[in-house]
């Protein structure tokens, strides 16, 4: 009695046999599908901008952004081939267009950022509103609204898109639907957003109708400068540098309800303690060199590169010479209110 028994090859039949009727036993996978602490199949990496850049332009000689819709070259983390995913929830890809190009327009339930990596001069058109993208801007588009791309200027331009594509594949609530035109009606004048919802003020009537930000475009000389004053405090934390997240100035809370977006300032000369959080995040590069230790490797990292620390690993940045600044968006907001995030110091 109560002796594990050697029984495997009746077992194996066992399995096979319940395994026609749809079930399977719980005690093979238990440690699997709880574990004690985050098993996650998402690897560390990073992506080397001056090494991918090349690939990127080849595609604008293959496809236009027009038959392409996008024309993206998705990050796809090595741990997960064939996921389309940098994380278990979260999609990245660098999308190009070039000079006289237009991304049609389309809506869905998937929300999107952009986070200007390379060029400037091109907009993204988000409900009827142009924002006029340069190096550094953070731009979202949430569930379910009109969004187009257009480059009337000279130079090719990148973004970094993160999308929470896994996550709506997960809870398999994906809609999608084109616009009759292809760039949507312009309705309001560049910067109207900013005007009404990103001054400090509200319009006196205003009563919140989505969960994300009325504001859409957060242009980077605003967080810059903001960064710049507070790296003139004395006191950085120990971790992190100075992290801001974007907000959704109505509410306080994240600028969108799925994914939290970051910005931070890493002073030079920095060796920052380690920390890690169940939101795996994805990093990147504006300004400066430096490195991130993930989980004891180390991953060298320069203006417009790209990394994905996963759920759950210690990292800690290294800076020598260089002031640095990231930008970085995970899938905490939605593990906060599930009630799941959890975070720890290690000192
Ligand atoms: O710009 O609308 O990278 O719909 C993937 C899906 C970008 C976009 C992506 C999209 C978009």
């Amino acid at each position: 009695m109560n002796q594990p028994v050697d029984n495997r090859a009746a077992r194996d039949d066992y399995y096979r046999r319940i395994g026609t009727q749809g079930m399977t036993p719980l005690w093979e996978a238990m440690s699997a599908l709880v574990p004690e602490t985050p098993r996650t199949p998402c690897v560390p990496h990073l992506w080397h901008y001056d090494a991918v850049r090349p690939a990127l332009m080849e595609s604008g000689t293959l496809i236009t952004a027009r038959e392409a819709v996008r024309r993206v070259l998705i990050l796809e983390n090595p741990g997960m081939p064939g996921s389309s995913s940098i994380t278990q929830s979260l999609y990245a890809g660098l999308q190009l267009i070039l000079p006289g190009e237009v991304a049609p327009s389309h809506r869905h339930t998937q929300t999107a950022l952009r986070l200007i990596v390379e060029g400037e001069g091109a907009y993204t058109a988000v409900d009827g509103e142009r924002a006029t993208m340069h190096a550094g801007d953070f731009i979202i588009t949430p569930s379910w609204t009109w969004h187009d791309h257009g480059n009337p200027a000279e130079v090719p331009v990148v973004w970094l898109d993160g999308l929470d594509i896994p996550l709506v594949r997960f809870f398999d609530c994906g809609f999608a639907e084109n616009h009759p035109a292809e760039s949507q009606p312009v309705t309001r004048p560049e910067g109207d957003a900013q005007a009404r919802y990103g001054a400090n003020l509200l319009p006196v009537d205003f009563r919140s109708t989505r969960g994300a930000s009325p504001v859409f475009a957060y242009p980077y000389a605003r967080s810059r400068e903001a960064l710049h004053r507070l790296s003139k405090g004395q006191e950085v934390d120990a971790a992190h540098g100075h992290r801001m997240q974007f907000i959704n100035p109505t509410t306080g809370g994240p600028a969108m309800p799925t994914m939290g977006a970051f910005v931070q300032w890493i002073p030079a000369g920095f060796s920052g303690n380690a920390y890690r959080s169940t939101d795996g995040t994805v990093f990147q590069v504006i300004e400066g060199r430096g490195a991130v230790e993930i989980a004891g490797r180390r991953f060298d990292f320069g203006p417009r590169d790209t990394f994905v620390v996963p759920s759950w690993m210690p990292y800690r940045f290294v800076t020598q010479g260089d002031e640095t600044v990231l930008f970085s968006f995970s899938d905490r907001p939605v593990q906060q209110a599930l009630h799941l995030w959890r975070e720890e110091r290690i000192a």
